[in-house]
Formats: C-alpha cells, structure tokens, sequence
C-alpha cells in the first residue's frame, strides 16, 4: 500500500495507494476541521490548489452536526463532495485543547462541549465508532497529547495508557471494518507516538507501537510549547525506531522551514493551520519572503502577491485590491488570501517531491530557507 519510491538521505519519496485514490508524500494535508476550509475556500477552489488530502476532526463532526448525520449522508466525502482522501484526527488532542473541564480515566475522557457544554465520554472504541461513521481514509489513533512540560512521572503514565488504548483502537477499528454496514470497511489506522521531550519514553513507546502492524505511524506531542532544537531533535532520535515501511505523519506541523527540516529527517505526512489562519490575519508565504498586505506600501501595488506564484489569485488579483478586500474585511480577502497561502505550501510540497527524486534535497532546502527569510518588498 505505501511504497518508498527513493531516497535522498532519511527524506523518502513515497506513495500510498487508498481507496480513495493516491496520495505522493512527502504531502501537506489541507484542514477542513468541520469539514469545510477557513476562509470560504470550497472543494471545487481545492481541485485547483494541488491539494491531496483532507484533514477533519472527530470532536468536532461528533458534537456538531452529529457523526450518525454524516453516516446517513452517506460518509464525509458524499457530505461535503471531496472525493480524494481525507484523513480524520482522533479527537484526543482537541478534547485537550478545546473541551471544558475534563477527567482522564483509563476507559477515556469525560469532557464538555464546547458548543453547548453537554457531557460526552470518548474513549478509543467511541473515537473509531465516529471516525468509523464519518467513514474517513485514514483514521487516527485516540491519544493524549500531554502537556509541555511534564513531569518524567506523568509522561510514562500518559503514554503507557496510550498504549493501551493504541490496542484497543486497533481491536475495534478491525470489528467495524469487518461490518456490513461499514461504510470504507478499508479504512486505514494511523498509530501515535507520544514522550514528550524524553528521549526514552519515546524510543519505548515507538519500539512498542511498531510492533503492532498499523497502516502509518504519528509523531504527537510535539510543536507543543518546547523549543524547535529539542522538536527537531526528538524527529530525528524517534524515526529510526518506527517502521521505515509505513509512512510517518508529524501532527500539527508547521512552518514551512519546520516541514523543510522534518522532510529532511524522514516525516512524510504534514498538517498546520498556519495557511488558512496566516492568510485570514493578512499574511501571505511568498518566494520571497512573508508579507503583511495590511502595510500601507501595498496600496498601489498592482502586482499579484507573488509574482513566481500561478494560483488562481496571483493569475487575477493584485496586492492593492486583496488588501482593499482584507481592510473593508470582505470575505472575498480571506478567500483570495487562503488560496494562496494554501497554493504556495502544496506547490512547496510538489518541489520537495521533485527535488527528493532528483537527488537534491539539501540543495533545495538551503535555497527554500534563503528564499523564506527574506524580507518582503
Ligand atoms: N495528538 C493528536 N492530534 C494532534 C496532536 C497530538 O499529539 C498534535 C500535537 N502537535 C496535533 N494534533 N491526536
Ligand atoms: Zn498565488
């Protein structure tokens, strides 16, 4: 299912083969948390962005509109009509950063919407149920993505019980795929790997869920609060340790150079917030640089926001109207900005492929770097 088509170093040039078709890693996924994308950027805009995957989110389709609505609807894909993968996160993370008071128990977490502040329990079993009913590509382990920092004590505890739910989620994940009722009974699932900043615990704990057989494996717990020294540092110690056959996912990651530097170390699985909310706070990732369309030297501006850039924005608009758009806080803005910002990470994602199978990942990266600290004219 996935392939390493080359290497160049620890980067891999891969592929996985879903059910809902190819995905060529290294890959950037596209977040659609509720199952739309910010900045009212639809799934046809999409079919224009170079965009492969989908990400969605568990908690939030569960509270809202309800995971039994979207079976009935046929599946998420039928739901918001994206036919290529989509990869659904557990829930564990945003029950941690989102929920309200919440208790941690070995069966799984008791927590209140966020929405209208209802109980819900969701354990791994209810977490693949839901992932299950939304009937994603992919679906992700349910974990706790502990606090930085932790105690040593508590990291162990942590990541001990995600084991043990890790085994649990694969027991359930194969009863519902084995249903007649199961609408992808081929769904795959992701492991997560959990420590912290302790070496150790996370070389344990990757030896111990690499035994297990799962479809890919997650870095979580990083990009958290630590310093991005000890994240590179823990990608680079943690990897080797996980199959090098099955692709390695970095969740919630990044920066552009974050990527760059995580490529480098063998992740080929990436997802981030920082295209569509960058972009709806005025931010655009250029070839040249970041740049603020707020600032009032782009006033006259008839360039598009990235000269190199062949997105359906840069073919169109020019920087004096997208900021006109942006400062009348047109919804049109944040689209034009979105689309964009999204374009230029899975343009970056295409070259990196490009420059892996070429053998010039480090050539390429060094240049990337050079052309991303730049200061924006
Ligand atoms: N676990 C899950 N989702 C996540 C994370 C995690 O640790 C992170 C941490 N960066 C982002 N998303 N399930
Ligand atoms: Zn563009």
């Amino acid at each position: 299912m996935y392939k390493i088509l080359c290497k160049d170093g620890s980067a891999k040039r891969g592929r996985l083969e879903t059910v809902h078709g190819t995905i060529e890693t290294p890959v950037f996924m596209n977040v659609a948390t509720v199952g739309a994308m910010k900045g009212a950027v639809s799934t046809e805009d999409l079919q224009h962005l170079k965009t492969q995957v989908v990400l969605s989110n568990t908690y939030h389709l569960h509270v809202r509109p309800g995971d039994e609505i979207v079976k009935k609807m046929g599946g998420l894909h039928k739901f918001m009509t994206w036919d290529k993968p989509i990869l659904t996160d557990s829930g564990g993370f945003q029950v941690f950063s989102l929920a309200g008071l919440r208790k941690i128990k070995e069966e799984g977490v008791y927590f209140n919407s966020h929405i209208d502040g209802r109980k819900i329990f969701m354990g791994p079993e209810q977490s693949m149920q839901i992932q299950s009913n939304i009937a994603s590509t992919i679906a992700m382990a349910f974990d706790e993505c502990p606090p930085h920092p932790a105690t040593r004590q508590y990291m162990q505890n942590s990541v001990d019980r995600t084991t043990r739910w890790l085994e649990r989620c694969k027991k359930e994940m194969d009863r519902l795929n084995s249903l007649d009722t199961t609408i992808n009974k081929s769904q795959l699932l992701f492991g997560i790997n959990q420590g912290g900043t302790f070496e150790d615990i996370r070389v344990e704990h990757a030896k111990r869920i690499s035994e297990l057989n799962l479809d890919g494996y997650a870095l979580g717990g990083l990009a958290v609060g630590e310093s991005h020294a000890e994240m590179y540092d823990i990608i680079e110690k943690t990897v080797p340790y996980l199959p090098e056959d099955k692709p390695t996912y970095l969740m919630g990651v990044g920066t552009p150079a974050n990527i760059l530097e995580a490529v480098e170390r063998g992740v080929d699985f990436f997802d981030c917030v920082y295209p569509a909310r960058n972009g709806r706070h005025g931010h655009a990732y250029t070839n040249h640089g970041k740049m603020n369309l707020m600032n009032k030297k782009y006033e006259l501006d008839d360039r598009p926001l990235d000269e190199t850039c062949d997105c359906p924005t840069c073919r169109k608009y020019s920087r004096a109207y997208i900021r006109h758009l942006l400062k009348a806080k047109e919804m049109l803005g944040l689209r034009l900005m979105v689309t964009h910002n999204l374009y230029f990470y899975n343009s970056m994602m295409e070259e990196i492929r490009d420059a892996i199978e070429k053998g010039c990942f480090k050539e390429y990266k060094k240049k990337k770097l050079e052309q991303l600290e730049e200061e924006a004219k």
